[in-house]
């Protein structure tokens, strides 16, 4: 009875120890941070989303104790030709098993406003809130020196188990 109730109490230890990526709904990957400064500047937060549901979901907003705000970011065209930054009304959209990437030049995440410098290799903890699968809490390191993705480069390795789908 001794072993049992040993492998009982590793197995609770090993599924409280699960971390919160691992969602059925919602997978994130590849996340890092570039940032511009020290304490007061402003960063950006990229990564790929996959929506495992067969329902249509909406990142709806992103929140993080290392900046005074943060916001959800597109890049577009201004009246000049020039590309703008300006913030995304109502959230992101990711339609049914299909992915969204918050890339350079693209939507992306931006912290406003940052409560202390940041360099390479500190780690933001980022919690994204979905419209269905809620509250996914995200460690993003700052990487300063990460190449923008190319296409097709998509990989899970520093990412818990994914979700079946
Ligand atoms: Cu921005």
């Amino acid at each position: 009875m001794k072993r049992f109730q040993l492998l009982a109490a590793a197995l609770a230890a090993s599924l409280l120890a699960m971390p919160a990526l691992a969602h059925d709904g919602v997978h994130i990957s590849n996340p890092y941070a570039r940032v511009n400064g020290g304490q007061g500047a402003t960063g950006a937060i990229f990564l790929q989303i996959e929506n495992h549901a067969d329902v249509d979901e909406r990142l709806l907003e992103v929140k993080s104790d290392v900046a005074e705000k943060v916001e959800l970011h597109t890049h577009s065209a201004g009246a000049d030709g020039v590309m703008q930054m300006r913030a995304i009304e109502g959230g992101i959209a990711i339609p049914a098993l299909q992915g969204h990437d918050l890339k350079r030049g693209g939507d992306h995440i931006m912290l406003m406003g940052l409560k202390s410098a940041l360099k390479d290799g500190d780690v933001i903890p980022l919690t994204l809130i979905f419209e269905h699968a809620g509250e996914v809490q995200v460690e993003v390191p700052v990487d300063n020196a990460r190449k923008p993705a190319a296409k097709g480069a998509m990989n899970h390795d520093a990412m818990a188990p994914a979700a079946s789908n």
